[in-house]
């Protein structure tokens, strides 16, 4: 049975990172027009790099909970194929020893050169003024995609949510596209489908089972079910 996992911030939250759209969240301390768009880069460069700086610095000391390390261990324990697509920008999957991973929204790790496209690895702190490895312009970016930009791989996570016989969300509030429709995809392919959530998503009507709860505690006992044969 091939299992395709999507993860978004509610999975890193008990890791101490802020999550979106939850009380004191990020878009509700900041405007997402601002720092989350390429326009918003255009117009405040120093601004947009500021926040993701302050961001890759807390990623940079968060620690994997129980949740990621769950996953590795299904990933590692279960027979057929585990994809973790994750819309999230730590580093915590990778942390934990999850290997099969898509960061369908890039990752802080990146730095890309909005005049060139070269990518490297990102600096832990973002200036405007710093150049282009390549191309030397003064154009530095997050490798990360914004309101409006193309999330990364989509073909493979299709081509994986068309192949699935399970298909789990864990930890997002299913408003943001396209990943919030992978449910939908996964259900024309005929997986069972499973939201793991604090609280019910705004896809949750089309889930054939759902718990809510903080996901150190759901998903941890979820993978054990699994791996002791229980029903997904
Ligand atoms: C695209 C950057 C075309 C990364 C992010 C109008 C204008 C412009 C665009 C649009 C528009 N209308 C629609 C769009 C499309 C837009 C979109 O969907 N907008 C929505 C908001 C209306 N999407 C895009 O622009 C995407 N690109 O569409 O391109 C295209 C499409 C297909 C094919 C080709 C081209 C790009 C989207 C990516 C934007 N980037 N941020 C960063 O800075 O991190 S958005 C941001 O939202 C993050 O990426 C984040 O990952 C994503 C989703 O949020 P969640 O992860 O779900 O987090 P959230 O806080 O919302 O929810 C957390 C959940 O966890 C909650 O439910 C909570 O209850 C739960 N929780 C909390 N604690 C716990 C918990 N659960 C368990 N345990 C806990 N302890």
């Amino acid at each position: 049975m091939d299992i395709v996992i999507l993860t978004g911030a509610g999975i890193s939250a008990e890791s101490g990172l802020s999550t979106f759209r939850d009380t004191g969240g990020l878009w509700a301390r900041h405007d997402w027009r601002d720092l989350a768009t390429p326009a918003g880069f255009a117009r405040d460069p120093a601004a947009v790099l500021a926040f993701y700086n302050a961001r890759r610095q807390a990623v940079r000391t968060a620690r994997p909970n129980a949740a990621h390390v769950a996953l590795a261990r299904l990933e590692a324990a279960w027979p057929g194929r585990v994809l973790v697509v994750t819309q999230n920008v730590d580093d915590l999957h990778e942390k934990a020893g999850t290997r099969n991973l898509i960061h369908m929204h890039g990752a802080h790790a990146g730095a890309l050169c909005a005049a060139c496209g070269h990518r490297w690895p990102a600096p832990l702190v973002m200036a405007p003024a710093d150049p282009c490895p390549a191309c030397a312009r003064p154009a530095t970016r997050p490798d990360i995609v914004w309101f409006g930009e193309t999330p990364r791989q989509l073909p493979a996570i299709h081509a994986a949510l068309a192949a699935c016989d399970l298909f789990v969300a864990i930890g997002t509030s299913g408003r943001v596209q396209p990943a919030a429709g992978f449910v939908r995809r996964a259900r024309t392919a005929g997986a069972r489908t499973l939201e793991l959530n604090l609280e019910p998503s705004a896809q949750a009507a089309l889930f054939d089972a759902a718990l809510q709860g903080p996901a150190s505690r759901l998903v941890p006992a979820w993978v054990e079910g699994l791996l002791g044969g229980r029903a997904p």
